[in-house]
């Protein structure tokens, strides 16, 4: 608890470009988390260097990701919007926890089997303890709360079982974490625009899947355009129908209308110009996002000072937790 309010921690790596998935699924439905929680948002940039990262492009990937934040609507004020490796605790607290997470638990993680496939050229320790890493980002702010999609599950549940460990050791030292679920029309999952069966994934190789935050209208035009549906001419959500279902709910999302609406709205409507409206609504939540983006980035001095603020006020809460940590394990405190 911060100031009687249940605190709720999450964040994004720092990698690649988002995507409207990332947009309607995870981002928008923070935005008013913070009338009710103490909310913390993390660019978790030490997370992103399990793969190779050009420096030069890294460096402005993770202060875009913050910028990002803000422009959609994260008010840095009410919200801690930070950079993960300016908080030492971070790496600090994740190798006392190595201590107290089993090879055999990291062994069984389904991302680190997946992501180890797909790099085996560099299957690194980090890679392997990425999940200690992001328990570590949990607790260090003794969260109630962590909003995370269905593949990061796996990784909150091993952060409770840390934590239990721990406590059952040394006593209450942390807050278990359990997995915040919005209301059901929040956190739509969206779908591959070429494959309506797969997530909308910013590492998908084909870019005709996902529509990036920062597309142009030419571009989401096109994509949309090109968008995979079916060979009936019917504007209906069903299972039978994935992409026009998709397609439906990335609607009903930009424009905050229910799918049974949407249904409604396009009865009769054929694919062509349903897509066109699809993509004129994706347009309409976007551009507005991109302006924001724009004017940010110019804000040089602005920005500087919500990062400076915010590492504090981070580095605050988590200096907060180490402590309590490093002296419950008995490691000698500095003499003052
Ligand atoms: P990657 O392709 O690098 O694995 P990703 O695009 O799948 O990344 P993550 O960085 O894993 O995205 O997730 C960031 C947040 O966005 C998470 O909360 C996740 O649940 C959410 N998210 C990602 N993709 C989608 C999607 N297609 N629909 C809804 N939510 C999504
Ligand atoms: N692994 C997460 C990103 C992440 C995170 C966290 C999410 C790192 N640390 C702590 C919530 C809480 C991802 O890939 N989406």
């Amino acid at each position: 608890m911060i100031d009687d309010k249940k605190v709720l921690y999450s964040g994004m790596q720092a990698t690649g470009n988002l995507t409207l998935g990332n947009y309607l699924g995870a981002l928008k439905n923070w935005l008013t988390l913070n009338e009710e929680y103490e909310c913390f948002w993390g660019v978790m940039d030490l997370h992103s260097l399990t793969v190779r990262q050009v420096p030069a492009d890294f460096r402005k990937k993770a202060r875009n990701l913050l910028t990002l934040y803000i422009a959609a609507g994260l008010d840095p004020v009410k919200n801690c919007i930070y950079f993960q490796s300016h908080v030492p605790a971070h790496a600090e607290l994740s190798w006392l926890l190595s201590c107290f997470t089993y090879v055999g638990e990291l062994n069984r993680m389904t991302q680190y089997k997946e992501k180890a496939a797909k790099h085996a050229d560099n299957v690194n320790a980090g890679l392997f303890t990425y999940p200690v890493l992001m328990a570590a980002d949990i607790l260090l702010y003794q969260a109630d709360f962590v909003p995370v999609g269905k593949d990061q599950k796996q990784h909150l549940e091993i952060t409770r079982d840390i934590a239990e460990r721990f406590n059952n050791i040394y006593g209450d030292v942390f807050t278990i974490p359990e997995p915040y679920i919005g209301k059901e029309e929040e956190g739509a999952k969206i779908m591959s625009l070429q494959d309506p069966e797969k997530k909308m994934s910013k590492s998908d190789e084909n870019v005709n899947g996902s529509i990036f935050l920062m597309d142009d209208r030419d571009t989401i035009v096109r994509k949309f355009k090109r968008a995979v549906t079916d060979s009936d001419a019917e504007v209906r959500y069903g299972e039978d129908k994935p992409g026009v279902s998709n397609l439906l709910t990335i609607y009903g999302s930009c424009t905050n209308k229910s799918i049974q609406e949407a249904e409604k709205e396009f009865d009769g409507v054929g694919y062509g110009d349903f897509k066109m409206a699809v993509a004129e609504a994706v347009i309409s939540v976007l551009g507005p996002l991109q302006e924001e983006f724009a004017r940010l980035q110019k804000e040089k001095s602005f920005i500087d000072g919500i990062i400076k603020e915010n590492d504090e006020k981070a580095a605050y809460f988590a200096n907060k937790t180490l402590r309590k940590v490093k002296k419950k394990l008995g490691l000698t405190e500095k003499p003052r």
